[in-house]
Protein backbone atom coordinates (compact mmCIF):
# COMPACT_ATOMS: atom_id res chain seq x y z
CA UNK A 1 0.00 0.00 0.00
CA UNK A 2 1.53 3.57 -0.51
CA UNK A 3 1.69 5.87 1.80
CA UNK A 4 -1.39 8.03 1.88
CA UNK A 5 0.14 11.01 3.40
CA UNK A 6 3.36 11.75 1.12
CA UNK A 7 1.75 13.33 -1.26
CA UNK A 8 1.47 16.38 0.74
CA UNK A 9 4.99 16.89 1.25
CA UNK A 10 6.09 18.61 -2.35
CA UNK A 11 10.02 18.14 -1.15
CA UNK A 12 9.74 14.29 -1.08
CA UNK A 13 8.89 14.09 -4.84
CA UNK A 14 12.40 14.48 -6.27
CA UNK A 15 15.24 12.69 -7.25
CA UNK A 16 18.81 13.03 -5.53
CA UNK A 17 22.31 11.79 -7.00
CA UNK A 18 19.62 10.10 -9.98
CA UNK A 19 17.60 8.00 -7.67
CA UNK A 20 14.04 8.96 -5.98
CA UNK A 21 15.12 10.79 -2.85
CA UNK A 22 14.45 8.42 0.66
CA UNK A 23 14.25 10.73 3.37
CA UNK A 24 15.27 9.27 6.63
CA UNK A 25 16.86 12.49 8.63
CA UNK A 26 13.34 13.74 10.44
CA UNK A 27 15.18 13.33 13.89
CA UNK A 28 17.35 16.52 12.73
CA UNK A 29 14.51 18.12 10.73
CA UNK A 30 11.35 17.30 9.37
CA UNK A 31 9.56 18.26 5.88
CA UNK A 32 6.80 20.40 5.81
CA UNK A 33 3.17 19.59 4.30
CA UNK A 34 1.68 22.44 1.40
CA UNK A 35 -0.69 23.40 4.32
CA UNK A 36 2.17 24.88 6.22
CA UNK A 37 4.12 26.54 3.32
CA UNK A 38 0.83 27.89 2.27
CA UNK A 39 -0.12 29.31 5.58
CA UNK A 40 3.33 31.19 6.10
CA UNK A 41 2.98 32.30 1.91
CA UNK A 42 -0.70 33.73 3.15
CA UNK A 43 0.50 35.84 5.93
CA UNK A 44 3.22 37.69 3.88
CA UNK A 45 0.76 38.08 0.90
CA UNK A 46 -1.90 38.70 2.42
CA UNK A 47 -1.60 39.97 6.10
CA UNK A 48 2.33 40.39 6.58
CA UNK A 49 2.15 43.18 10.31
CA UNK A 50 3.46 43.27 13.20
CA UNK A 51 1.09 41.76 16.14
CA UNK A 52 0.18 43.83 19.18
CA UNK A 53 0.78 47.15 18.00
CA UNK A 54 -1.18 48.48 15.22
CA UNK A 55 -5.05 48.60 15.37
CA UNK A 56 -5.25 48.59 11.87
CA UNK A 57 -6.78 45.89 9.96
CA UNK A 58 -3.41 43.87 8.93
CA UNK A 59 -2.13 44.00 12.24
CA UNK A 60 -5.28 42.98 13.87
CA UNK A 61 -5.41 39.91 11.91
CA UNK A 62 -1.64 39.17 12.05
CA UNK A 63 -2.70 39.57 16.04
CA UNK A 64 -5.48 36.80 15.21
CA UNK A 65 -2.83 34.49 13.41
CA UNK A 66 -0.33 34.68 16.07
CA UNK A 67 -2.51 34.25 19.52
CA UNK A 68 -4.35 31.57 17.44
CA UNK A 69 -1.68 29.46 17.12
CA UNK A 70 -0.45 29.70 20.37
CA UNK A 71 -3.91 28.11 21.67
CA UNK A 72 -3.39 25.84 18.74
CA UNK A 73 -0.73 24.45 20.71
CA UNK A 74 -2.24 24.72 24.46
CA UNK A 75 -4.68 22.34 23.61
CA UNK A 76 -2.12 19.80 20.99
CA UNK A 77 -0.22 19.47 24.47
CA UNK A 78 -3.47 20.17 27.16
CA UNK A 79 -2.02 22.92 28.75
CA UNK A 80 -4.41 24.52 30.88
CA UNK A 81 -4.11 28.05 29.84
CA UNK A 82 -2.70 29.82 27.15
CA UNK A 83 -0.63 32.17 29.79
CA UNK A 84 1.71 28.88 29.83
CA UNK A 85 2.35 28.96 26.35
CA UNK A 86 5.98 30.94 25.73
CA UNK A 87 6.65 31.15 21.81
CA UNK A 88 10.58 30.42 21.47
CA UNK A 89 13.14 30.19 18.90
CA UNK A 90 13.10 26.39 19.77
CA UNK A 91 13.55 23.57 22.29
CA UNK A 92 17.37 24.97 22.91
CA UNK A 93 16.13 28.47 23.37
CA UNK A 94 12.85 27.00 25.74
CA UNK A 95 15.20 25.27 27.66
CA UNK A 96 18.10 28.03 28.46
CA UNK A 97 14.98 30.41 29.25
CA UNK A 98 14.46 27.95 32.81
CA UNK A 99 18.07 27.54 33.07
CA UNK A 100 18.98 30.59 33.09
CA UNK A 101 15.59 32.21 34.81
CA UNK A 102 14.22 29.50 36.93
CA UNK A 103 17.30 27.56 37.95
CA UNK A 104 20.05 30.42 38.52
CA UNK A 105 17.22 32.38 40.80
CA UNK A 106 16.47 29.29 43.00
CA UNK A 107 19.43 27.14 43.42
CA UNK A 108 22.44 27.38 46.01
CA UNK A 109 25.43 24.68 47.30
CA UNK A 110 24.40 21.69 48.23
CA UNK A 111 21.11 21.75 45.73
CA UNK A 112 21.14 19.36 42.96
CA UNK A 113 20.21 19.21 39.50
CA UNK A 114 19.60 15.73 38.41
CA UNK A 115 20.18 14.94 34.32
CA UNK A 116 21.06 11.70 32.42
CA UNK A 117 24.11 11.22 30.16
CA UNK A 118 21.72 10.57 27.25
CA UNK A 119 20.92 14.12 26.75
CA UNK A 120 21.56 16.27 23.53
CA UNK A 121 23.33 19.23 24.33
CA UNK A 122 20.54 21.42 24.61
CA UNK A 123 19.40 20.09 27.46
CA UNK A 124 22.65 19.34 28.90
CA UNK A 125 24.70 22.71 28.74
CA UNK A 126 21.87 24.90 30.19
CA UNK A 127 22.01 23.19 33.52
CA UNK A 128 25.44 22.01 33.42
CA UNK A 129 26.20 25.80 33.60
CA UNK A 130 23.67 26.64 36.39
CA UNK A 131 25.08 24.73 38.23
CA UNK A 132 28.17 25.75 37.87
CA UNK A 133 26.90 29.38 38.16
CA UNK A 134 24.98 28.20 41.19
CA UNK A 135 27.56 25.67 43.33
CA UNK A 136 24.48 22.93 42.86
CA UNK A 137 25.93 19.73 42.05
CA UNK A 138 25.20 18.11 38.97
CA UNK A 139 24.18 14.31 38.84
CA UNK A 140 23.01 11.84 36.64
CA UNK A 141 20.55 9.10 36.78
CA UNK A 142 21.83 5.73 36.06
CA UNK A 143 20.68 4.33 32.92
CA UNK A 144 20.82 0.79 31.34
CA UNK A 145 22.86 -0.86 28.41
CA UNK A 146 19.58 -0.13 26.55
CA UNK A 147 19.16 3.64 27.61
CA UNK A 148 16.27 2.82 29.80
CA UNK A 149 15.57 4.07 33.13
CA UNK A 150 14.56 1.67 35.69
CA UNK A 151 12.58 3.08 38.08
CA UNK A 152 13.73 0.75 41.02
CA UNK A 153 17.07 1.86 40.86
CA UNK A 154 16.85 6.03 40.58
CA UNK A 155 14.46 5.91 43.37
CA UNK A 156 17.27 6.60 46.01
CA UNK A 157 19.20 9.60 44.34
CA UNK A 158 16.13 11.56 43.78
CA UNK A 159 15.95 13.38 47.79
CA UNK A 160 15.01 16.61 49.29
CA UNK A 161 17.98 18.04 47.90
CA UNK A 162 16.76 17.60 44.19
CA UNK A 163 15.59 20.60 42.88
CA UNK A 164 15.18 20.17 39.44
CA UNK A 165 15.15 17.23 37.14
CA UNK A 166 16.19 17.32 33.66
CA UNK A 167 15.46 14.95 31.24
CA UNK A 168 14.32 13.76 27.45
CA UNK A 169 10.85 12.64 26.97
CA UNK A 170 12.52 10.49 23.79
CA UNK A 171 15.89 10.16 22.76
CA UNK A 172 17.39 11.23 19.68
CA UNK A 173 19.83 8.55 19.69
CA UNK A 174 18.54 5.67 21.31
CA UNK A 175 14.78 5.99 20.42
CA UNK A 176 13.60 5.28 24.04
CA UNK A 177 10.49 6.52 25.47
CA UNK A 178 11.33 7.80 29.56
CA UNK A 179 8.95 7.11 32.32
CA UNK A 180 8.13 11.09 32.82
CA UNK A 181 4.92 10.62 34.55
CA UNK A 182 6.36 8.46 37.22
CA UNK A 183 9.86 10.74 37.67
CA UNK A 184 7.09 13.49 37.88
CA UNK A 185 5.85 11.93 40.83
CA UNK A 186 8.99 11.15 42.14
CA UNK A 187 10.37 14.39 41.94
CA UNK A 188 7.45 16.22 43.30
CA UNK A 189 7.10 13.97 46.61
CA UNK A 190 10.81 15.78 47.68
CA UNK A 191 9.26 19.05 46.54
CA UNK A 192 11.88 19.49 42.88
CA UNK A 193 10.75 20.13 39.57
CA UNK A 194 10.27 18.69 36.47
CA UNK A 195 11.72 19.82 33.00
CA UNK A 196 11.39 17.67 29.95
CA UNK A 197 12.82 17.97 26.72
CA UNK A 198 10.09 17.01 24.15
CA UNK A 199 12.01 17.63 21.14
CA UNK A 200 11.70 14.25 19.99
CA UNK A 201 8.34 12.91 21.56
CA UNK A 202 6.02 16.21 20.66
CA UNK A 203 6.34 15.33 17.15
CA UNK A 204 5.92 11.31 17.37
CA UNK A 205 2.85 10.94 20.40
CA UNK A 206 0.39 12.40 22.44
CA UNK A 207 1.78 14.63 24.95
CA UNK A 208 -0.89 15.94 27.55
CA UNK A 209 1.73 18.24 30.12
CA UNK A 210 -1.38 17.67 32.81
CA UNK A 211 -1.49 14.39 32.79
CA UNK A 212 1.91 13.99 32.76
CA UNK A 213 1.99 16.83 35.45
CA UNK A 214 5.44 18.55 34.22
CA UNK A 215 6.47 21.66 35.40
CA UNK A 216 8.51 22.65 31.87
CA UNK A 217 8.18 21.07 28.73
CA UNK A 218 10.08 22.41 25.39
CA UNK A 219 9.85 21.58 21.61
CA UNK A 220 10.58 23.29 18.57
CA UNK A 221 8.41 23.68 15.65
CA UNK A 222 10.70 21.98 12.51
CA UNK A 223 10.45 18.75 14.19
CA UNK A 224 6.90 18.56 13.92
CA UNK A 225 6.26 19.84 10.42
CA UNK A 226 6.42 23.34 10.82
CA UNK A 227 8.60 25.93 10.08
CA UNK A 228 12.43 26.69 12.19
CA UNK A 229 12.51 29.21 14.11
CA UNK A 230 9.48 29.01 16.46
CA UNK A 231 9.58 26.64 19.65
CA UNK A 232 7.31 26.41 22.51
CA UNK A 233 8.19 26.63 26.32
CA UNK A 234 5.24 25.57 28.52
CA UNK A 235 5.96 26.12 31.71
CA UNK A 236 3.21 25.90 34.89
CA UNK A 237 1.58 29.30 35.22
CA UNK A 238 2.63 29.67 39.25
CA UNK A 239 6.46 28.77 38.51
CA UNK A 240 6.29 30.92 35.30
CA UNK A 241 4.75 33.97 37.61
CA UNK A 242 7.85 33.56 39.79
CA UNK A 243 9.97 34.17 37.32
CA UNK A 244 12.50 36.73 35.67
CA UNK A 245 12.25 37.45 32.04
CA UNK A 246 15.86 37.08 30.40
CA UNK A 247 15.44 38.84 27.31
CA UNK A 248 14.28 42.86 27.76
CA UNK A 249 13.27 45.16 25.48
CA UNK A 250 9.87 45.67 23.20
CA UNK A 251 6.46 43.48 23.50
CA UNK A 252 7.24 42.58 26.55
CA UNK A 253 6.88 45.69 29.19
CA UNK A 254 4.15 47.29 30.88
CA UNK A 255 5.80 50.24 31.72
CA UNK A 256 9.12 51.50 31.18
CA UNK A 257 10.78 54.64 33.71
CA UNK A 258 13.96 56.19 33.96
CA UNK A 259 15.43 54.08 36.77
CA UNK A 260 12.85 50.50 36.56
CA UNK A 261 10.38 48.73 34.40
CA UNK A 262 7.71 46.70 34.99
CA UNK A 263 6.99 43.68 32.62
CA UNK A 264 3.61 42.56 30.42
CA UNK A 265 1.49 39.62 32.22
CA UNK A 266 2.08 35.78 30.62
CA UNK A 267 3.12 34.85 28.61
CA UNK A 268 4.26 37.98 26.94
CA UNK A 269 6.72 38.63 29.46
CA UNK A 270 9.12 36.26 27.99
CA UNK A 271 8.75 37.50 24.46
CA UNK A 272 11.01 40.44 24.20
CA UNK A 273 11.24 42.28 20.87
CA UNK A 274 8.99 41.12 17.29
CA UNK A 275 8.21 37.37 17.64
CA UNK A 276 8.50 34.95 14.52
CA UNK A 277 4.98 35.83 12.91
CA UNK A 278 4.91 33.68 10.16
CA UNK A 279 7.10 31.02 12.10
CA UNK A 280 3.87 30.81 14.81
CA UNK A 281 1.11 30.51 12.18
CA UNK A 282 3.45 27.89 10.52
CA UNK A 283 3.42 26.03 13.71
CA UNK A 284 -0.63 26.35 14.09
CA UNK A 285 -0.86 25.13 10.27
CA UNK A 286 1.47 22.12 11.64
CA UNK A 287 -0.41 21.36 14.44
CA UNK A 288 -3.57 21.44 12.43
CA UNK A 289 -2.40 18.71 9.89
CA UNK A 290 -1.00 16.47 12.81
CA UNK A 291 -4.32 16.79 14.42
CA UNK A 292 -6.24 15.84 10.96
CA UNK A 293 -4.15 12.51 11.32
CA UNK A 294 -4.12 12.08 14.51
CA UNK A 295 -1.75 11.32 17.22
CA UNK A 296 -2.49 8.09 18.34
CA UNK A 297 -2.42 7.20 14.44
CA UNK A 298 1.00 8.82 14.62
CA UNK A 299 2.99 7.13 17.14
CA UNK A 300 1.40 4.14 16.30
CA UNK A 301 2.74 4.65 12.64
CA UNK A 302 6.82 5.79 13.98
CA UNK A 303 6.25 2.74 16.20
CA UNK A 304 5.77 0.33 13.57
CA UNK A 305 8.62 1.65 11.33
CA UNK A 306 10.94 1.97 13.65
CA UNK A 307 10.13 -1.60 14.99
CA UNK A 308 10.74 -3.00 11.40
CA UNK A 309 13.46 -0.97 10.95
CA UNK A 310 15.19 -2.37 13.55
CA UNK A 311 13.95 -5.98 12.42
CA UNK A 312 15.53 -6.08 9.16
CA UNK A 313 18.66 -4.00 9.74
CA UNK A 314 19.34 -6.60 13.00
CA UNK A 315 19.71 -9.38 9.92
CA UNK A 316 23.00 -7.70 8.41
CA UNK A 317 26.01 -9.10 9.52
CA UNK A 318 28.13 -6.69 11.58
CA UNK A 319 25.59 -3.83 11.97
CA UNK A 320 25.46 -3.01 15.17
CA UNK A 321 21.94 -1.09 16.67
CA UNK A 322 21.58 0.69 20.17
CA UNK A 323 18.77 1.26 21.85
CA UNK A 324 16.09 -1.18 23.53
CA UNK A 325 15.60 -4.14 21.47
CA UNK A 326 11.81 -3.46 21.62
CA UNK A 327 9.48 -0.02 22.56
CA UNK A 328 11.65 1.59 20.25
CA UNK A 329 10.09 4.47 18.34
CA UNK A 330 10.63 6.85 15.86
CA UNK A 331 14.39 5.98 14.98
CA UNK A 332 17.24 3.71 14.87
CA UNK A 333 20.84 4.57 15.61
CA UNK A 334 23.66 1.81 14.61
CA UNK A 335 27.47 1.52 12.99
CA UNK A 336 28.24 -0.94 10.15
CA UNK A 337 31.43 -2.91 10.90
CA UNK A 338 34.33 -0.50 11.07
CA UNK A 339 33.18 1.76 8.56
CA UNK A 340 32.81 5.33 9.67
CA UNK A 341 28.97 6.47 9.87
CA UNK A 342 30.27 9.19 7.47
CA UNK A 343 31.73 7.14 4.84
CA UNK A 344 28.10 5.24 5.71
CA UNK A 345 26.13 8.32 5.02
CA UNK A 346 28.13 9.26 2.09
CA UNK A 347 27.57 5.86 0.62
CA UNK A 348 23.69 5.99 1.31
CA UNK A 349 23.69 9.33 -0.32
CA UNK A 350 25.03 8.74 -3.39
CA UNK A 351 21.58 5.97 -3.58
CA UNK A 352 19.26 9.29 -2.77
CA UNK A 353 18.83 8.03 1.23
CA UNK A 354 19.63 11.05 3.48
CA UNK A 355 20.56 9.59 6.92
CA UNK A 356 22.16 11.67 9.88
CA UNK A 357 26.06 10.42 10.94
CA UNK A 358 28.34 12.17 13.70
CA UNK A 359 27.50 12.28 17.89
CA UNK A 360 23.89 13.98 17.19
CA UNK A 361 24.77 17.06 19.50
CA UNK A 362 24.87 14.19 22.60
CA UNK A 363 28.97 14.05 23.22
CA UNK A 364 28.80 12.39 26.52
CA UNK A 365 26.32 9.59 25.11
CA UNK A 366 28.83 8.59 22.71
CA UNK A 367 31.40 8.80 25.76
CA UNK A 368 29.09 6.07 27.68
CA UNK A 369 28.09 3.67 24.53
CA UNK A 370 31.95 3.73 23.57
CA UNK A 371 31.67 4.96 19.77
CA UNK A 372 33.20 8.16 18.68
CA UNK A 373 30.06 8.63 16.32
CA UNK A 374 27.18 6.60 14.99
CA UNK A 375 24.72 6.71 12.25
CA UNK A 376 20.79 7.25 12.52
CA UNK A 377 17.69 6.43 10.30
CA UNK A 378 14.85 8.29 11.67
CA UNK A 379 11.43 8.08 10.08
CA UNK A 380 7.82 9.99 9.74
CA UNK A 381 4.29 10.26 8.72
CA UNK A 382 5.49 10.59 5.34
CA UNK A 383 8.07 7.46 5.44
CA UNK A 384 6.90 3.48 5.05
CA UNK A 385 8.67 0.16 4.10
CA UNK A 386 9.92 0.48 0.96
CA UNK A 387 11.88 3.47 2.68
CA UNK A 388 13.30 1.06 4.91
CA UNK A 389 13.84 -1.73 2.33
CA UNK A 390 15.64 0.77 0.01
CA UNK A 391 18.06 1.58 3.49
CA UNK A 392 18.59 -2.17 3.92
CA UNK A 393 19.65 -2.53 0.35
CA UNK A 394 22.11 0.60 0.36
CA UNK A 395 23.47 -0.90 3.92
CA UNK A 396 24.22 -3.84 2.21
CA UNK A 397 25.79 -2.36 -0.68
CA UNK A 398 28.15 0.08 1.53
CA UNK A 399 29.59 -3.27 3.41
CA UNK A 400 30.15 -4.86 0.00
CA UNK A 401 31.78 -1.86 -1.07
CA UNK A 402 33.94 -1.27 2.00
CA UNK A 403 34.59 -5.26 2.17
CA UNK A 404 35.72 -4.72 -1.28
CA UNK A 405 38.17 -1.97 -0.73
CA UNK A 406 39.66 -3.21 2.85
CA UNK A 407 40.49 -6.13 1.94
N1 LIG B 1 16.66 17.99 22.32
C1 LIG B 1 16.61 16.89 21.57
C2 LIG B 1 16.21 15.58 22.17
C3 LIG B 1 16.89 17.00 20.20
O1 LIG B 1 16.82 15.90 19.44
C4 LIG B 1 17.23 18.26 19.65
C5 LIG B 1 17.65 18.41 18.22
C6 LIG B 1 17.24 19.38 20.50
C7 LIG B 1 16.96 19.20 21.84
C8 LIG B 1 17.54 20.75 20.01
O2 LIG B 1 16.49 21.23 19.21
P1 LIG B 1 16.60 22.62 18.46
O3 LIG B 1 15.40 22.64 17.59
O4 LIG B 1 16.60 23.70 19.48
O5 LIG B 1 17.88 22.59 17.68
N2 LIG B 1 18.16 17.23 17.66
C9 LIG B 1 18.81 17.08 16.49
C10 LIG B 1 19.20 15.80 16.04
O6 LIG B 1 19.01 14.78 16.64
N3 LIG B 1 19.81 15.96 14.85
O7 LIG B 1 19.83 17.25 14.55
C11 LIG B 1 19.20 17.96 15.55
Amino acid sequence: MTNPWKKDFPILHQQVNGHPLVYLDSGATSQKPYSVIEAMTQYYEGYNSNVHRGVHTLGTKATDGFEGAREKVRKFIHAKSVQEIIFTRGTTTAINLVASSYARANLKPGDEIITTVAEHHSNFIPWQQAAKATGATFKFLPLEADGTLDIAKIAEMITPQTKIVAIHHLSNVMGTVQPIKELAQMVHAVGGVISVDGAQAAPHMRVDVQDLDVDFYQFSGHKMMGPTGIGVLYGKKSLLEQMEPIEFGGEMIDLVDLHDSTWKELPWKFEGGTPIIAGAIGLGAAIDYLESVGMDIMEAHDRKLATYAAEQMSQIEGLTIYGPKSERTSLVTFNLDDVHPHDVATVLDAEGIAVRAGHHCCQPLMRWLKATATARASFYLYNDESDIDALVKGLKKTKEYFGHVFR
